[in-house]
């Protein structure tokens, strides 16, 4: 059996990755320290629905289906915690086995501040940012470049990388001529928010490791998700993933059917021309298992584009309020001051071909697909509060 360890495993997207990935028959570790359950309450956010503990969840699993994810409760920013996990060393907070699983085949990375707003709210929460995101990657590099030179890093990074550049996006490397000589280079990187831009720095710092350690690394640029469902948490209800709908760290698709089904005008950012790629969660788990199957080489730092179609703002705003109306909503669509500073009419072509040549069948944001998520969302309406989706937070 192969072995699968997920760090920041009980977000947004970790844990569904989690179930996916035990479903399918691997041992699956997963390591979080509650850090999005801890900011949602400390900064108010609000949840659709309340989720419960790590530990409870995996229980769950267990109890379900018959299979183990091993849980450890850890802060992966103390050096010694990340090492832990493959020396030998480490203590689960609930397993069925607690005999240590062995080095990993494949790590994948998800233990990040994940939100662009968060990370321009104050000097605090910027510092926050910076120090976990890069320490977090640093001492993963480290602890594989000591103990797992063999182990698969897929490591989640983000199209925010790039910007929005006024040439054609590729995958991760662009090659340049220049005074008649040609080179293959890192495609410039020029991030709108410290988040992003602790992302660019991941990206570095791993290409550092796989020149000088021959690491094997996969980068996935992944742009805004959108969806509650997978397959995994139809089973029981209590395994849905975390869902949030506020300013911070509630993704526009999400924040949009939220505030339809709540009646709150959809907050169009500025001009609305703002175009970025999107993907449903299930395409998400799809990405990292075909990433998994077919690992990067070592010495290798493969990027892909995780992206599956692009909107604008506005046309994702046209898109809710069409099957909100439909479904007996008056949606109200709100042009506001954008908060953010970003290009708001831009050109914007990336490339996103990769992973769907090694086996990616996309799911498309489709009008009954929107359908089912406000379907989902309407069953928590009494849960949902107002006043936490727009708070206004300056870039
Ligand atoms: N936007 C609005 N109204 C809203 C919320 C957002 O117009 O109420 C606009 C934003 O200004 C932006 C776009 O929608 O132009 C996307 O915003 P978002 O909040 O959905 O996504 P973003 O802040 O870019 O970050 C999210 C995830 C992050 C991931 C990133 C991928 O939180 O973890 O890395 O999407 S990407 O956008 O491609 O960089």
């Amino acid at each position: 059996m192969k072995h699968v360890l997920i760090l920041g495993g009980d977000g947004y997207l970790g844990w569904p990755t989690a179930m996916y990935f035990s479903n399918l028959g691997y041992q699956v570790t997963v390591v979080d320290n509650y850090f999005r359950r801890n900011a949602c309450t400390e900064l108010d956010t609000g949840m659709l629905y309340s989720v419960p503990t790590l530990i409870e969840r995996a229980k769950i699993w267990h109890e379900q289906t018959g299979r183990e994810i091993k849980v450890v409760i850890a802060d992966l920013a103390q050096p010694e915690a990340m090492r832990r996990l493959f020396d030998g060393g480490v203590k689960y907070q609930w397993a069925v086995n607690e005999e240590f699983t062995g080095i990993p085949e494949t790590v994948v990375h998800y233990a990040e501040q994940p939100s662009a707003p968060y990370s321009l709210m104050d000097y605090q929460h910027a510092d926050i940012t910076l120090v976990n995101n890069l320490r977090v990657t640093n001492n993963l590099l480290w602890a594989i470049r000591d103990y797992a030179r063999d182990t698969h890093l897929i490591k989640l990074g983000t199209m925010g990388e790039y910007g929005t550049p006024n040439i054609d996006i590729e995958e991760g490397w662009l090659e340049v001529e220049h005074k008649g000589r040609k080179d293959t280079f890192l495609y410039p990187r020029q991030a709108g928010s410290l988040y992003h831009t602790t992302k660019v720095m991941d990206t570095d710092l791993m290409w550092f490791g796989v020149r000088m350690w021959d690491l094997k690394v996969t980068d996935l640029m992944q742009g805004p998700v959108y969806g509650i469902e997978t397959e995994e948490s139809a089973i029981d209800d209590r395994l849905k993933t975390i869902f949030n709908y506020d300013e911070i760290f509630g993704t526009i698709v999400n924040r949009f059917v939220t505030q339809a089904v709540v009646g709150y005008p959809l907050t169009v950012y500025g001009g609305g021309g703002q175009t970025r790629g999107y993907l449903n969660i299930r395409d998400t788990l799809q990405c990292v298992h075909v990433s998994e199957q077919n690992p990067a080489q070592k010495g290798e730092l493969r990027i892909f584009n995780q992206i599956m179609e692009t909107f604008s703002v506005n046309e994702l705003a046209e898109l809710t309020q069409k099957v909100g109306n439909r479904r007996g909503h008056q949606v109200e669509i709100k042009s506001i001051p954008n908060p953010r500073k970003e290009a708001e009419e831009h050109y914007y072509n990336p490339t996103y071909q990769g992973l769907q040549d090694i086996g990616v069948k996309p799911h498309y944001l489709t009008e009954e697909v929107m359908d089912r998520l406000f379907e989902v969302v309407e069953q928590y309406r009494e849960n949902i509060r107002k006043d936490v989706i727009f708070k206004g937070i300056k870039w």
